[in-house]
């Protein structure tokens, strides 16, 4: 029987490229995002070019009811998930402290933090009681620095390294592996969330270097996921050759 992967935020960058890796390797594949239509054409595109089995789920990860409904529906061989990959998230604005728009924190805790707990809360009963999985956490670089206005994001991103740290204590004694995948800047959709739309800022972001790309992340979240059962990826940070830092990136 094929792994089944869990992976939040599979309609557009990290999670899309995670989904259809996995789908090309040995798993079958649970979608998830806001976004039905793109979660359908994706569940097509991977069953028609891998064979995987696909599920799609959608709801919104900051929506506690919402998630707790969407896994209600992972009946059958679906219960029993090997992987949860906890990706969907987002930067929302770009702005000093003093000038941040509360609206924009919120989204930000509420995706990145309270939603990453709502479904690890829900998944990971199922594999404790199997005394098998594996749980991914995309954290970022901004998790293990901070930089000018990124504050609340930068919290999201740290918080999410705390809790990698202190689900691994929690669950080593259960046989789960916990991972945390920490990438530098990246072209997905996140600029464009981030600015709101605005496509000439987001395109500012990845201006005159390259940047990662989502199948970077992809292939380094199906490492960390195919290692023998006595070995545990902790922590990856994946950087651009051209990022040092954050805010350190070589433009030409
Ligand atoms: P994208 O914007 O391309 O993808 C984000 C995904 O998250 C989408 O599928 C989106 O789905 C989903 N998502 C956002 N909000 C919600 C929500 N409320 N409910 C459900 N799903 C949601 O960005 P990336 O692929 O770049 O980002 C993925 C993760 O990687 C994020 O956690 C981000 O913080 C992190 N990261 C990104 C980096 C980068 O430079 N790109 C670098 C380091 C980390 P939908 O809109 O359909 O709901
Ligand atoms: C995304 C990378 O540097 O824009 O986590 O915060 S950064």
């Amino acid at each position: 029987m094929r792994p089944i992967a869990i992976i939040t935020g599979a309609t557009a960058g990290f999670g899309r490229a995670t989904a259809e890796t996995l789908a090309r390797s040995e798993f079958d594949v649970v979608i998830t995002g806001r976004r039905t239509e793109k979660l359908e054409s994706l569940e097509e595109e991977i069953r028609s070019k891998t064979g995987a089995d696909v599920l799609s789920l959608t709801f919104d990860i900051r929506d506690q009811e919402a998630v707790k409904q969407a896994c209600d529906k992972l009946k059958g061989k679906w219960e029993n998930v090997d992987v949860l990959v906890n990706n969907a998230g987002l930067a929302a604005g770009l702005s000093h402290i003093h000038e941040g728009v509360v609206d924009d924190w919120e989204q930000m805790i509420d995706t990145n933090i309270k939603g990453l707990l709502y479904i690890t809360r829900l998944i990971s009963p199922g594999m404790v009681k199997r005394r098998k999985g594996h749980i991914v956490n995309i954290g970022s670089v901004a998790g293990k620095e901070a930089y000018e206005k990124g504050n609340v994001y930068v919290a999201t991103k740290f918080a999410i390294d705390g809790l990698t740290q202190a689900m691994r204590i929690d669950l080593v004694e259960h046989g789960i592996k916990v991972t945390a995948i920490n990438p530098g800047a990246a072209e997905t959709e996140f600029s464009l969330v981030r600015f709101k739309g605005d496509q000439e800022e987001a395109d500012k972001v990845y201006d005159g270097f390259t940047p990662l790309y989502a199948e970077d992340i992809a292939e380094a979240i199906l490492f960390a996921i195919t290692r023998p059962p006595h070995v545990n990826i902790d922590d990856m940070l994946i950087m651009p050759t051209s990022q040092a830092r954050s805010r350190k990136i070589v433009r030409k």
